[in-house]
């Protein structure tokens, strides 16, 4: 069996259970070994009261679990800014045989011609009777890379260098269509869904620069040089942008922006569940292979830990989360309660087989963990399942998970999850 390791490495060394990774102390990849924890309750107020009902969920406990996610995990995020700018760039009516239409829609975070600025990619069935229902998800490499159709716009900014066929940190025309695989278009398409996607990079470059590019400068105060410890990571950047887009899908006539439902895969799966955590407008959110810092309990300290992602990643989650490095028990949330945060809309967890750096257990634990606060909101029970299911066996609640076999990635098989559960919660 293979296990994952960080920045595309691979090791074959599946009898060692602890492996030492170069730089860094040992990855447990042991049951037996992970230690002893306890969940803080998510139906407990900070001042220790039981909460019995959804009234007390909604105007006490989701507040102080929201305060406390913003405050030591992700950081707060600025109000968005008043002077979003849309434009429609580009439009086109014969994409796949005329069965869809694409637009191109840059969204400028200020209204000066510098201003930061991230361009959406959308997809639409050609025939819709009305506003459709759409799948948006952040993607790692431009807009380009996730159908190889000529007429989207290159990425002109930084992409990461670990993907063929990028030279100087931009993207060439040989990197058009380069992650197909994981955006499924034309199947989205002929089921009747439209797809929105953003280069995260637009919103905030993935790399740690100090925060002197992206979005984060446009909000620093008089003299301030980077987010203050409770203040946005890029993560929370990324989520703040998915809800920048999400204003423009609301001014979109074909779109129903009531069913948009967020979507990531690993980092962008921990984006996708924060945003849906903290902006409701989210009517559905899915987190595939997300891992540590998304749905994976971060107490179980197995594979990924909170001390590896913050040495690996210092710019992802705030200044503050970097208290938990080996101490994750006086955090005062854990995942299971980001999960919870999306109640009662629907939410959907999936993992890997061959994912242990994600913690696929840990992964099914946060869901299991999250549905008493999806029980008291709906009267009724949310996630069927008590055993973790078998592989490919998807649990299908309000809370819906899955553990596909195979490696650390988004595919068809979990694209057919995700939109046969929207269908089922949309009663399509
Ligand atoms: C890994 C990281 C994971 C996950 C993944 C990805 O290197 O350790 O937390 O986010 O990257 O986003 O592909």
């Amino acid at each position: 069996m293979l296990k994952r390791f960080p920045f595309g490495m691979f090791t074959g060394a599946a009898a060692l259970l602890l492996i030492a990774a170069p730089g860094f102390a040992q990855v447990n990849y042991d049951e037996a070994l992970i230690p002893s924890y306890q969940l803080p309750d998510p139906l407990t107020t900070l001042a220790g009261k039981k909460v019995a009902d959804a009234k007390t969920w909604r105007e006490v406990r989701r507040p102080e679990i929201l305060s406390q996610f913003e405050e030591q995990v992700y950081g707060r995020c600025p109000d968005k800014p008043k002077n979003l700018q849309f434009e429609v760039l580009e439009q086109a009516g014969d994409y796949l045989q005329g069965k869809a239409i694409r637009r191109q829609v840059m969204v400028r975070f200020g209204d000066r011609p510098d201003s930061p600025a991230m361009e959406l990619l959308i997809y639409l069935p050609a025939k819709a009777k009305g506003p459709v229902p759409v799948f948006m998800g952040l993607n790692f490499a431009g807009n380009h890379s996730i159908e190889a159709d000529p007429g989207i716009h290159l990425n002109p900014n930084w992409v990461p260098s670990r993907y063929a066929n990028v030279k100087d940190n931009k993207a060439t025309e040989a990197t058009r269509g380069a992650s197909t695989t994981r955006w499924p278009v034309e199947e989205i398409i002929d089921r009747g869904y439209g797809l929105v996607t953003i280069y995260n990079g637009d919103i905030d470059p993935d790399f740690n620069d100090g925060f002197q590019n992206g979005v984060h400068p446009l909000f620093y105060k008089k003299g301030q040089t980077r987010p203050a410890a409770d203040e946005w990571g890029t993560i929370s950047a990324w989520a703040w942008g998915l809800s920048c887009a999400l204003d423009y899908l609301e001014t979109d006539k074909q779109i129903d922006a009531a069913k948009v439902a967020v979507m990531g895969h690993s980092r962008l799966g921990k984006t996708a569940i924060w945003a849906g955590a903290r902006d409701e407008r989210f009517a559905i959110v899915i987190s595939n292979d997300s891992g540590c810092g998304g749905a994976a309990l971060s107490r179980r300290a197995i594979g990924e830990t909170v001390k590896r992602i913050n040495t690996s990643f210092p710019h992802w989650f705030c200044e503050n989360f970097k208290q938990y490095n080996d101490n994750e028990n006086s955090c005062p949330v854990d995942q299971h309660e980001l999960v919870a945060l999306v109640a009662p809309r629907p939410v959907y967890v999936a993992s890997a087989t061959e994912d242990t750096w994600a913690d696929p257990r840990g992964e099914f634990l946060a869901c299991k963990n999250a549905a008493p606060v999806y029980d008291l909101l709906l009267g009724k029970e949310s996630f069927p399942a008590k055993e973790m299911p078998a592989a490919d066996q998807p649990v299908r609640g309000r809370i819906g998970y899955h553990l596909r076999t195979g490696k650390h990635d988004v595919t068809s098989y979990d694209w057919k999850q995700y939109m046969d559960f929207a269908d089922k919660h949309y009663g399509r």
